[in-house]
């Protein structure tokens, strides 16, 4: 069956309108710049992608880096686990991290998605599992409180149980208010996690972090710096609400380094910086070994399949970082992502809206 070639790919990039900005404790991206990924094969089919680059300074040098990539897999067998390991070994010296991992990763979940169109299956049955609902939160901005309050009633009014809100004002009073503000609209039966983004120091995440105990917060994501594994073990060990980390992670080996130095409670791989669908794979496994919840992070259309055949799912994150250049075959019901009833992960291009927002 490994008959089928891989013949092209083509990356076009992309800076994608966002219904409200992801205002962050250490920066805002004001839209979403994103590389689309089309790889060819000789039976007609083709797979899809996108990756997205936080800042459109990095837009043309992941295409760029992706189109450099076409040497690499123009010829190959249309077999991802094989095409991972062919960019892992050409990426030993420079090391497969940063930029380079991103553009990876990207053919790596273009790679997939042609498999399983190949196979004429749901990316999730050609993995092994069964598409099923899944238990998806709102994921929210620094939006402050009238804004960060009316998001978070339109969610729970739409059915989600839980969301999450963007904190790390400059005082915890003003982290306080927010949170009870979405509490008071939303009732107690919803759960509400809080991001950081990095932006605190230890004491600091320390100090807040037991005020936010009293809050009823479901978790305290990247309380610190990212790369900071020691860090926040200590925030962890310190803090009896769960501390949450893992879209900055580079690969399946430093998930490891941060579980190994017990780090987090909770973790959430991007699919992009993990290694696409092989390195999520990967990930899912270490999760396992210590009875850890995954969650996603963006990426909600690939993030659904793998899921799904993640032993210790917990919640997809629902943010919507390429919904205008997209067909909405994710639908969200109920606080719940419904996916899977067609080939592949189900990525179709709007091609009128990708020439509107073409760079
Ligand atoms: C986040 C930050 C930047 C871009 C997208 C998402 C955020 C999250 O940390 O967890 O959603
Ligand atoms: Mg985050």
């Amino acid at each position: 069956m490994n008959d089928i070639r891989i013949t092209g790919l083509r990356a076009r990039s992309v800076i994608v309108p966002l219904q409200y900005p992801i205002r962050t404790a250490v920066g805002i991206v004001a839209s979403s710049p994103l590389v689309l990924i089309d790889l060819q094969t000789d039976s007609g089919v083709t797979g899809h992608a996108y990756v997205f680059t936080y800042t459109p300074l990095a837009l043309k040098p992941v295409q760029r880096m992706v189109e450099e990539l076409a040497t690499v897999v123009e010829g190959q067998p249309l077999a991802p686990l094989h095409i991972d390991q062919l960019m892992q070994s050409r990426f030993r010296l420079i090391g497969n991290t940063g930029l380079v991992r991103m553009a990876s990763a990207g053919i790596d979940m273009a790679t997939w998605d042609a498999k399983a169109k190949v196979h004429r299956l749901p990316l999730v049955e050609l993995l092994g599992g069964v598409a099923r609902p899944l238990p998806a939160y709102d994921s929210h901005s620094m939006d402050d409180v009238q804004l960060a309050t009316s998001r978070a009633k339109d969610a729970a009014e739409a059915g989600f149980s839980a969301v999450k809100t963007k904190i790390g004002y400059p005082t915890l009073e003003h982290d306080i208010k927010v949170i009870r503000s979405i509490r008071e609209v939303v009732g107690d039966g919803v759960q509400i996690m809080v991001d950081y983004n990095q932006g605190l120091t230890v004491p600091e995440a320390i100090r807040r972090g037991r005020a936010l105990e009293q809050e009823g917060v479901a978790w305290v994501e990247e309380p610190t710096l990212q790369h900071d594994y020691a860090g926040h073990g200590q925030i962890r060990n310190e803090l009896h609400v769960p501390v949450q980390m893992g879209e900055n992670w580079f690969g399946p080996e430093e998930m490891d380094k941060a579980l190994s130095a017990g780090a987090c409670d909770l973790c959430m791989p991007d699919l992009m910086k993990i290694g696409g669908v092989s390195g999520w794979l990967r990930a899912s496994t270490l999760a396992e070994q210590r009875g850890m919840p995954m969650s996603s992070h963006i990426f909600q259309e690939f993030s659904a399949h793998l899921l799904a055949i993640t032993p210790t799912a917990h919640w997809l994150e629902r943010m919507d970082i390429a919904g205008p250049i997209m067909e909405p075959t994710l639908r969200f019901k109920d606080g719940m992502a419904h996916f899977g009833e067609m080939p592949g992960v189900g990525i179709i291009w709007r091609e009128h809206e990708i020439e509107r927002f073409a760079v």
